[in-house]
C-alpha cells in the first residue's frame, strides 16, 4: 500500500471512529497491520472518553485460587500440577474462610476466585468453595470459575450449562471472570490447549450465564503462535455475542507470559504490542463498556500508560496473585489503594473505585455501601 492509500483509509476509519461507526474485520485488520501506534491511542482514547470521560476505575479486591491441580496441560499454563507434584496444593475449608477474613480486614468488595480442575474433586466441592465464601462474607462479591471450569463441571455431572450456573449462582456466584477463551481460532487453540472446551463451548458458556443473568468479563491471550487475523476474528466473536445479550462488562487482553511455560522460547510481548492490543480492543469492541489494562499483568508502567491507548480500568488491588507470578511476573503482588490512585492521577485520570458490577463504591471507615454506575 501506498503511504497516501494508507493516509486515505486511516481517514476512512478516523471518520468511521468519530461518528460512531462500527468497524470492519477489514478495518480491524488495517489497523492492527499498518497504523503507527500513537494514531491508534488517539482514536481509542477518544473512544474511551466518549463511553467513560476520564474516569479509570479499579477494584478493591483479593485473589483465591483454591487448588492448582489440573487436568489439562494448556502450553502457556506455568501455574498447574500434577496431583502429587511437590507444587501441588489444595485450600481446605478453612483456609478459605481465613482468605475470606483477610478480604474483610483489607475492605475488599470482591473475591475473584479460578484455578485448576482437580480430577478427584466432585462439583459440590466446587459448589462449596462458592458457599464457604458467601456464607462467611454475605456482603462480598464472589466472581468465580471461568468457562472452561463450568464446562469442566457439566462433563463431570452430566448436566447442562444452565443447569450448572444456576447451582452455582444459588450458592452465591455474583459473575464470571473472563479467563480461559485463549485465542478462539481453531487451529490456534488445538496448539495451545487442544482437550480443554473449544471456543463454542466458551462462547455457548457466556451467552447461558447472560440469559440467567450471570454477567461477565471477556478475555484474549496474546503474544504467543497467534496472527493478526486471529485476534481479530476473537474479537468480533465477543462482539457478536454481546450485541446479542450485552451480558459482557470488560475486555481484558493478556499478554503472554513465557517463563515456566511449555512456550518458554517466544519472546513476551513487547510495549508496543501490549498497547496496540488494547487500542484495537477499544476501537473494535464498539459495545464494551469498559476495558481493562491489568496491571499485574502489564506492568504498573504499561498499565498506566494504557489509560490513554483506550483502557479505563486497571483491575484492583488484588492480593494472592500466583497465575501470572509463576509464569515470571516480576510486578508486586499487591497495591495500596493510595499507589493505584497516584498511578491514575499521574496519567491525567479521575480514579474511581468500583465494584465488581461498576457501580461507585461509598466508603464510611470500614464499612462500605454501593451506588449508581458511573458513566460519563
Ligand atoms: O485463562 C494463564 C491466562 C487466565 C498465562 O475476569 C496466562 O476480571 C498469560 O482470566 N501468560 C486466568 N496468560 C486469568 C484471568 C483473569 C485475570 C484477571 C482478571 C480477570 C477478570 C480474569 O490467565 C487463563 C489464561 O488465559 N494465563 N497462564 C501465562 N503464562
Ligand atoms: Fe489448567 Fe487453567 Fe492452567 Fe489450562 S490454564 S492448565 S485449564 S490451570
Amino acid at each position: 500500500m501506498s503511504q497516501a492509500d494508507v493516509q486515505k483509509r486511516i481517514a476512512e476509519i478516523e471518520e468511521k471512529v468519530y461518528s460512531g461507526t462500527r468497524l470492519t474485520m477489514d478495518d480491524g485488520m488495517f489497523l492492527d497491520r499498518e497504523v503507527d501506534l500513537m494514531t491508534l491511542g488517539r482514536l481509542a482514547n477518544y473512544v474511551r472518553e466518549q463511553k467513560n470521560g476520564r474516569y479509570a476505575y479499579y477494584n478493591t479486591n483479593i485473589h483465591l485460587n483454591p487448588t492448582n491441580v489440573c487436568v489439562y496441560r494448556c502450553r502457556f499454563c506455568a501455574f498447574r500440577s500434577d496431583l502429587k507434584a511437590d507444587k501441588a496444593y489444595i485450600f481446605s475449608d478453612d483456609m478459605i474462610r481465613e482468605r475470606v477474613h483477610e478480604a474483610q480486614e483489607k475492605g475488599a468488595t470482591e473475591i475473584h476466585v479460578v484455578g485448576g480442575l482437580h480430577h478427584q474433586k466432585k462439583f459440590d466441592w466446587y459448589v462449596d468453595v462458592v458457599r464457604i465464601i458467601h456464607e462467611t462474607d454475605p456482603e462480598i462479591h464472589i466472581k468465580a470459575w471461568t468457562a472452561v471450569e463450568i464446562n469442566w463441571f457439566s462433563h463431570i455431572t452430566k448436566k447442562p450449562y444452565d443447569w450448572v450456573l444456576q447451582e452455582l449462582k444459588d450458592a452465591g456466584l455474583g459473575s464470571m471472570p473472563g479467563g480461559g477463551a485463549e485465542i478462539f481460532d481453531e487451529d490456534i487453540r488445538k496448539q495451545l490447549c487442544e482437550h480443554k472446551a473449544d471456543s463454542e463451548r466458551w462462547i455457548d458458556i457466556h451467552g447461558t450465564a447472560h440469559d440467567l443473568g450471570i454477567r461477565s468479563n471477556a478475555t484474549m491471550l496474546y503474544g504467543h503462535v497467534e496472527q493478526a487475523e486471529h485476534r481479530m476474528d476473537h474479537l468480533l466473536r465477543l462482539r457478536t455475542l454481546q450485541d446479542r445479550t450485552g451480558g459482557f462488562q470488560t475486555f481484558i487482553p493478556l499478554a503472554f507470559h513465557p517463563e515456566n511455560t511449555g512456550l518458554d522460547h517466544i519472546p513476551k510481548p513487547t510495549g508496543q504490542m501490549d498497547l496496540r492490543t488494547i487500542a484495537i480492543g477499544r476501537l473494535m469492541l464498539d459495545n464494551f463498556d469498559h476495558i481493562k489494562a491489568y496491571w499485574i499483568m502489564l506492568g504498573e508502567s504499561t498499565a498506566q500508560v494504557a489509560l490513554g491507548f483506550g483502557a479505563d480500568d486497571l483491575d484492583g488491588t488484588v492480593v494472592h496473585e500466583t497465575i501470572y507470578h509463576d509464569a515470571g511476573a516480576k510486578t508486586p503482588q499487591a497495591l495500596t489503594v493510595e499507589q493505584l490512585h497516584n498511578m491514575i492521577r499521574e496519567a491525567g485520570c479521575i480514579p474511581v473505585e468500583r465494584d465488581t458490577l461498576y457501580r461507585k463504591v461509598i466508603r464510611d471507615g470500614h464499612r462500605w455501601t454501593v451506588g449508581e454506575p458511573v458513566l460519563a
